[in-house]
């Protein structure tokens, strides 16, 4: 039988969290059309009966940037690679020539010697950037690849077939019948974000993170009480993510709420709140407990 720790690693916006879901079947790691979603290290599992068990890692996007935010994600990167990897799946934008980001991410990859198998996504659109791509990866010396779509679920037999294929030997790492080992706290947090982030534009999605403080189960009534709050850096984006008249953010509770009770068995009762907390990405100890 065949098992073992498989990195999820690209530039942001490759399509990483969108096919670890469509592997998993799944929404296990949340996505939007925003560089740098993925914040931590998310963990998604996949129980092959015949073939045996890989648990994805999915991280954040590799780029290179000086803010202290960004580095600390960057760690999150290196040490999925270096400490937690039995095999690697990079991801590759086919739309997006290869850059410095590229670069680098290749040069950490090779360094680990572990098994790799590069996935060439987005082959539903226009694939402007293949010629290239291929190009460089001969200069690498990589054939291992494979195309796929996240989005439409295209090539994903094909790809599940190569990574069993460049896997360890080994016996399963969590019972067959987990998807993934992430807290309810954890989920919830995310799901939350995922609505808020989709619903502002541009930087604003950097600035917000989300903080559960208190989550009751009312096993009679069979209901989860949540109380949250979406943390923001400045006054002004908290009247962006209230929105007119409170709309908005009843909104983002309301289709939380509905996400939500797809993943857990009860009926979500959510109190969710805009609070400031100013120059959040700056404080050490925060930053670390949310990307730990
Ligand atoms: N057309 C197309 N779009 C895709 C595909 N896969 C992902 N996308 C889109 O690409 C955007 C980024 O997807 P994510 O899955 O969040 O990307 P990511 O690599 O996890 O991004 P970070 O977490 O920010 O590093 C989203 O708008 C997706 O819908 C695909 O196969 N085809
Ligand atoms: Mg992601």
């Amino acid at each position: 039988m065949k098992s073992g720790f498989c990195a999820i690693v690209g530039r942001p916006s490759a399509g990483k969290s969108t096919l670890l879901n469509a592997i998993i079947g799944e929404k296990v790691s949340i996505t939007s059309s925003s560089p740098q979603t993925t914040r931590n290290k998310v963990r998604g599992i996949l129980t092959k009966e015949e073939q045996g068990q890989i648990v994805f890692i999915d991280t954040p996007g590799y780029h290179n940037s000086e803010k202290k935010f960004n580095q600390y994600m960057m760690e999150v990167v290196d040490s999925t690679l270096v400490e937690d990897a039995d095999l690697i799946l990079y991801v590759i934008d086919m739309t997006r020539s290869p850059g410095r980001e590229e670069e680098e991410l290749i040069s950490m990859i090779l360094k680990t010697n572990l098994p790799l198998l590069l996935c060439l996504n987005k082959s539903d659109v226009a694939k402007s950037a293949k010629e290239e791509i291929y190009t460089w990866l001969e200069s690498k010396n990589i054939q291992n690849t494979i195309e796929v779509s996240a989005a439409k679920e295209k090539g994903l037999d094909e790809l599940m077939g190569q990574l069993f294929d460049i896997a360890p030997e080994g016996e399963y790492l969590y019972p067959p019948d987990y998807y993934t080992d992430q807290t309810p706290e954890f989920r919830i947090a995310e799901i939350i974000r995922e609505e808020t982030i989709n619903r502002l534009s541009q930087e604003l999605p950097h600035s917000v993170y989300i903080e559960v403080s208190d989550i009751e189960i009312d096993e009679e009534k069979n209901i989860m009480w949540i109380r949250a709050f979406i943390q923001v850096e400045k006054e002004s984006q908290k009247g962006i993510v209230v929105g007119k008249g409170g709309k908005q953010i009843k909104e983002i509770r309301q289709s939380s709420q509905k996400s939500l009770g797809k993943i857990f068995t009860q009926r979500i009762h959510m109190d969710l709140r805009v609070k400031v907390n100013p120059k959040w990405r700056r404080k050490d100890n925060l930053v670390k407990d949310l990307l730990s």
